[in-house]
C-alpha cells in the first residue's frame, strides 16, 4: 500500500514573497510530505499557468529546478504547480499554485526620474527629512496597481495617507553606485476613484548621511537625495496610467528636523502638515522638485526580504541611574528603536538615549564612540496620547534612558521595536545546559542585530559596516539559524562589484574609503570564496557559485600574485587572528599567531575551495590549476611553519586549529602530534579560549578531529574569562566583540572597539549544531544529512532541528544510565548517514522518516564531576 506524497506549493529562487522579482527564469523548489519511510522522488511534473508543462521528468531533483517555460517579461505574473512521483510508485496530487511576478526587468521600463527636493530645502547631511507629494487621478475601476520605488536616501511612501508596505529603512544599503534595489508593492487596495495622492518622506540614510568610524564621511554617494517612484495602474478596461517622479512633485520640510543613522532622529510633531499625503491638501507653498538624472541600469530587484519591525519588547525593569535618571531595561540587547505613547503639552520635548550596557548604573555611552543614539520627540499637544517611533535611524541597545517625560512614566508606554532583515528562522538548538542554551540564544540575537539588510559587524556604534571577515567566520552558523541565502546573495553581488572596481576584495562591503586604501587581507577578503561556498553547502544553490565564480577566482589569483614565487603570504597588511584574547585593549590586531601563518593557511584553503568549485562547474582546467596551487601552498605552509614531527612555528591554539581543520599537515603522525600539542596548550591555559576571529570557529572542531572531545567540551563549557560562557555568566544577551567587552568587575573594556553585539565569536554555534547535536550537511542543501553527534561535557541531552530545502530534519540525543538514545528525522527525498557515538567507524544509512537508535555510552565528564 502506498499513500500519496503531499507536495507543498513551489517556491521561486530564495524569495519569501515573489512579487517584483528580478529573475526572468526563476528556479523552482518544492518540499514533499510523505508518510512512507525512505521516500524518494522518482519524477516530477511542473505546470505553469500559461499552459506550459514539462510532462513527467524522470528526476529526483526538487531543489532549484530550472524554470521550464518562456522567460517572464517585465511585470508578468505566472503561476506554477508541481506534482511528484515516488520511487515506490506513489503519485501525488498537484500542489497548490504559487504565483510569481516579475518586476521591471529592463532599464527602459523605468520612466521615473529622480525627484530631488530643491537645494533651498536641503539641510546639511543628517539634517531634516523632507516631504514630497503629488496628486493624481484614478479615472476608472482599477484592476491592479504596482508601485516600483527606491531612493537616493532612505524613504517611506504613503498613498492617500496610508503608509505603503512595512519596510524599514528602505531601500537598505547596497553599493549604490553599482546596484540600487527597488521594491515592488501591490497598492491596488490603496487607490480610490477620483483624486489620489502619493507622498514620501525622504531622509539622507546611507546615501548622504554620515557613515563610518574616525569621524566618518558624508555625501558618500551624492549630495542630493531623491525619490525614484513609478506607480503603474492597470484599469479593468485594460488601459493603463503611470505616475512617476517628475517635476510635478512638490516638496517641503516636515516634522523630522534631523535624521541620522548613528545620531538618532528629532521629530517635532507640531511641524506635521496634516493631511499632506492625502488629496485636497493645499501644496501651493511647497516647492517643485528638481528632476535629476539617475541610472536605470543600476536598479535591481531584491533577492531577499527587507528590514521590518519583527518583534516588540516591553521593559522588564525600570531603573534609576546615579543622577536620578530613569532607565528602562528591555532585558535583551537588540537592534531597533523605541516606540512611545505620550501625552503632554505642545512643544514639550522627550529625549531618549540608548545603550547596550550600564556602567556604574548609568548608560555606558563610550562604546558608541561618535554615535549619539539620541532621539527626541516634541509633542503636538493633542487631547489624545501621541504615538511615535523614529523611522530613519537605528540603534543597538538594551537600555534606554528617558528624559523629560511629561508626568508619570508608565513603562508600558515605551516599547522596543526590534528591526532586522525579515528572514525565515529555520534552525534551533537545545541541550541540557542552560548556559549553553543562553549562549546559543545570544548568537541568534547577534545575528538578528547584525542582519540589518547587510551583514554588519555591530549595530550600535559609528561603524555598522559589512566587514567581510565577520560574516566569513559566521556564515555557517548564520545559514543554519535563518534562511539568509537571499540577503547574502545580494551582499555578494556588491562584493563582486566592489572587487571589480577596486581590484581587491575590500575589508568591508559596501566599501567606503574611510581607510587609506582597500588593502587585501586574509580571512577578510577570503569571504569572497568562503561565503558562497558555505551557502552552496547549506542551500544547494550551485547557481550562486556560478555567479560568484569570477569573484572567487579573482581573489585567489590576486593572493597568488601577492605571495610571489614561494606561495607564502608574508607581506603587507593583515588583520590576522583579530582580537586574540592576549592582545592589548588598544591593539586588537596584536595576535600571538603569526599573520603570515594565518594568511598562508587561508590561501591554501580558498585555493582548494575554488578548485572544488571549478570541478563542480565543469571548468576542468581551472580545477586542476587551483588544486595544484592549493597543494603548493599547503607544501609551502608545511615548509615554513611545521616541523617534521608536527609542531607548529607558532605555538598557539589558532595555529594548530588552522593546521588541523584546513588539513594542512602531512600524514597521521603530524596530525597526531599537532593534536596532542593543541590539547596541551588548551590545558595549559586552564581550558580558556586563546583564539581570535580566525581560530574561534575552528578550535572545537580541531579538538574533535583528533579525538579530544573532553578538551573541546572543557573549552566550550568554561566559565572563566576568556571563554564563550564568561559573557553569559555576566548577563550577556548577545555575543560580545571581545571575550571581555565587560571586565569581571563590571566595567567596560577600555579599548576603543568594545561592542556588545558582534556575531563573529558566536561562530561556535555551528559546532553546537553540527557536532554537539550532530546535524550537519553531507551533501549540498542537506540532500544528505550527516548525523554524527559527539556527546560529552556532562550534557544529558542535545538536539537540533532544521527546515532544510527538503523539509524538517532533526537530530537529538538523550542519555541516562549508561545508554544513549539518538533520534533522527530525515525529510522526504533526502537520506542520512548516521554514526552512533559508540561505533564511530560504522556508518548507518537511512532514508526519510523517523529513526531511533540506542547504544551504550558513558561520558567521562560524569566521573570527573560528581553531581
Ligand atoms: C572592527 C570591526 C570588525 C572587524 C574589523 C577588523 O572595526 O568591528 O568586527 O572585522 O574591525
Amino acid at each position: 500500500m502506498t499513500s500519496s506524497p503531499h507536495v507543498h506549493a513551489p517556491t521561486f529562487e530564495h524569495h519569501l514573497h515573489p512579487l517584483g522579482i528580478g529573475e526572468p527564469a526563476p528556479r523552482l523548489s518544492w518540499a514533499v510530505t510523505a508518510d512512507l519511510p525512505g521516500w524518494r522522488q522518482q519524477a516530477y511534473e511542473i505546470e505553469l499557468s500559461d499552459g506550459t508543462t514539462t510532462g513527467r521528468v524522470e528526476s529526483g531533483e526538487s531543489l532549484l529546478v530550472p524554470w521550464p517555460g518562456a522567460e517572464l517579461g517585465s511585470r508578468e505574473r505566472r503561476g506554477a504547480r508541481v506534482r511528484v512521483y515516488g520511487a515506490d510508485g506513489s503519485a501525488g496530487d498537484w500542489s497548490p499554485w504559487s504565483h510569481v511576478e516579475a518586476g521591471l526587468l529592463r532599464p527602459s521600463d523605468w520612466q521615473a526620474g529622480a525627484a530631488a527636493p530643491p537645494l533651498d530645502l536641503l539641510g546639511v547631511p543628517d539634517g531634516p527629512a523632507l516631504l514630497l507629494r503629488r496628486d493624481f487621478a484614478v479615472r476608472a475601476p482599477v484592476e491592479r496597481a504596482r508601485l516600483y520605488v527606491t531612493a537616493h536616501g532612505t524613504y517611506e511612501v504613503e498613498l492617500n495617507g496610508r503608509v505603503v508596505g512595512d519596510d524599514v529603512l528602505a531601500p537598505g544599503w547596497s553599493s549604490y553606485h553599482h546596484r540600487l534595489r527597488y521594491r515592488t508593492h501591490d497598492v491596488t487596495d490603496l487607490l480610490r476613484a477620483g483624486g489620489n495622492t502619493i507622498g514620501a518622506t525622504l531622509a539622507d540614510g546611507w546615501y548622504r548621511g554620515r557613515l563610518g568610524f574616525m569621524g566618518g564621511k558624508t555625501d558618500i554617494y551624492g549630495d542630493r537625495t531623491a525619490l525614484i517612484a513609478q506607480l503603474e495602474i492597470t484599469y479593468a478596461d485594460g488601459t493603463t496610467d503611470t505616475v512617476v517622479t517628475d517635476g510635478a512633485w512638490r516638496c517641503a520640510s516636515g516634522p523630522v528636523t534631523a535624521a541620522s543613522l548613528y545620531d538618532g532622529e528629532r521629530h517635532d510633531a507640531r511641524l506635521l502638515p496634516r493631511g499632506w499625503s492625502q488629496p485636497g491638501f493645499d501644496d501651493a507653498s511647497w516647492l517643485p522638485a528638481d528632476v535629476l538624472r539617475h541610472d536605470p541600469p543600476l536598479l535591481v530587484a531584491p533577492t531577499g526580504p527587507p528590514v521590518r519591525r519583527v518583534e516588540t519588547l516591553s521593559p522588564v525593569e525600570v531603573l534609576t541611574g546615579p543622577s536620578g535618571e530613569t532607565i528602562l531595561d528591555f532585558g535583551q540587547n537588540v537592534s531597533g528603536r523605541l516606540r512611545i505613547r505620550v501625552q503632554g503639552p505642545a512643544g514639550h520635548t522627550v529625549t531618549l538615549r540608548h545603550a547596550e550596557v550600564l556602567e556604574g548604573g548609568a548608560l555606558a555611552l563610550r562604546p558608541l564612540r561618535h554615535a549619539a543614539a539620541l532621539d527626541q520627540y516634541t509633542l503636538r499637544g493633542d487631547a489624545e496620547p501621541e504615538e511615535w517611533e523614529p523611522r530613519f535611524t537605528m540603534h543597538g541597545f538594551r537600555y534606554a534612558q528617558v528624559d523629560d517625560w511629561p508626568g508619570e512614566l508608565d513603562p508600558a508606554d515605551v516599547q522596543a521595536v526590534v528591526c532586522h532583515t525579515d528572514m525565515r528562522p529555520i534552525g534551533t538548538f537545545d541541550c541540557s545546559d542552560p548556559l549553553l542554551n543562553r549562549l546559543h540564544d545570544n548568537v541568534r540575537w547577534s545575528m538578528r542585530g547584525n542582519f540589518v539588510d547587510l551583514p554588519t559587524d555591530c549595530p550600535q556604534r559609528d561603524e555598522r559596516l559589512g566587514w567581510t571577515g565577520d560574516i566569513q567566520v559566521f556564515a555557517p552558523a548564520a545559514a543554519f539559524l535563518y534562511d539568509c541565502t537571499g540577503p547574502l546573495t545580494s551582499w555578494l553581488a556588491d562584493l563582486s562589484a566592489e572587487q571589480a572596481e577596486l581590484g581587491t576584495v575590500p575589508p568591508y562591503v559596501p566599501w567606503v574609503s574611510l581607510m587609506s586604501s582597500a588593502a587585501p587581507a586574509a580571512a577578510w577578503g577570503d569571504a569572497a570564496v568562503i561565503v558562497p561556498w558555505v551557502l552552496y553547502q547549506r542551500s544547494g544553490d550551485l547557481g550562486l557559485l556560478r555567479t560568484q565564480y569570477p569573484s572567487m577566482t579573482a581573489w585567489v589569483d590576486e593572493v597568488a600574485g601577492l605571495t610571489g614565487g614561494n606561495h607564502l603570504w608574508d607581506e603587507g597588511f593583515q588583520f590576522g587572528d583579530w582580537l586574540d584574547p592576549a592582545a592589548p585593549p588598544d591593539k586588537p590586531g596584536k595576535a600571538r599567531t603569526d599573520h603570515a601563518l594565518v594568511a598562508t593557511a587561508y590561501h591554501a584553503w580558498t585555493a582548494r575551495i575554488v578548485a572544488d568549485t571549478a570541478a563542480l562547474l565543469g571548468h576542468d582546467a581551472d580545477a586542476a590549476r587551483y588544486a595544484e596551487l592549493a597543494e603548493a601552498v599547503g607544501a609551502a605552509f608545511r615548509r615554513e611553519f611545521v616541523t617534521p614531527s608536527g609542531r607548529l612555528a607558532c605555538d598557539t591554539q589558532t595555529a594548530y586549529a588552522l593546521a588541523l581543520c584546513l588539513d594542512l599537515l602531512d600524514g597521521p603522525e603530524q596530525r597526531e602530534r599537532a593534536g596532542r600539542r593543541l590539547v596541551e596548550l588548551v590545558a595549559a591555559d586552564d581550558h580558556r579560549i586563546g583564539t581570535g576571529f580566525v581560530g574561534t570557529p575552528l578550535i572545537c572542531d580541531a579538538l574533535c578531529l583528533v579525538g579530544a572531545y573532553d578538551t573541546a567540551y572543557a573549552l566550550l563549557t568554561q566559565r572563566n574569562c576568556p571563554s564563550w560562557l564568561y559573557p553569559v555568566t555576566m548577563g550577556a544577551t548577545t555575543i560580545w566583540e571581545r571575550w571581555d567587552s565587560m571586565l569581571p568587575d563590571g566595567t567596560v573594556n577600555p579599548g576603543e572597539m568594545t561592542s556588545f553585539n558582534h556575531y563573529a565569536l558566536g561562530a561556535v554555534a555551528d559546532f553546537l549544531h553540527r557536532t554537539v547535536a550532530g546535524l550537519a550537511p553531507a551533501a549540498p542543501g542537506y540532500r544528505e544529512l550527516l548525523v554524527r553527534p559527539c556527546p560529552g561535557g556532562g550534557l544529558s541531552r542535545a538536539s537540533a532541528t532544521l527546515e532544510t530545502p527538503f523539509g524538517r530534519a532533526e537530530a537529538g540525543w538523550e542519555r541516562a544510565g549508561g545508554r544513549l538514545e539518538l533520534r533522527v528525522v530525515v525529510p522526504p527525498n533526502a537520506t542520512a548517514t548516521v554514526y552512533l557515538p559508540a561505533e564511530p567507524a560504522r556508518p548507518i544509512a537511512v532514508g526519510s522518516g523517523e529513526h531511533v537508535f540506542t547504544c551504550a555510552f558513558r561520558d567521562p565528564a560524569d566521573e570527573e564531576r560528581p553531581s
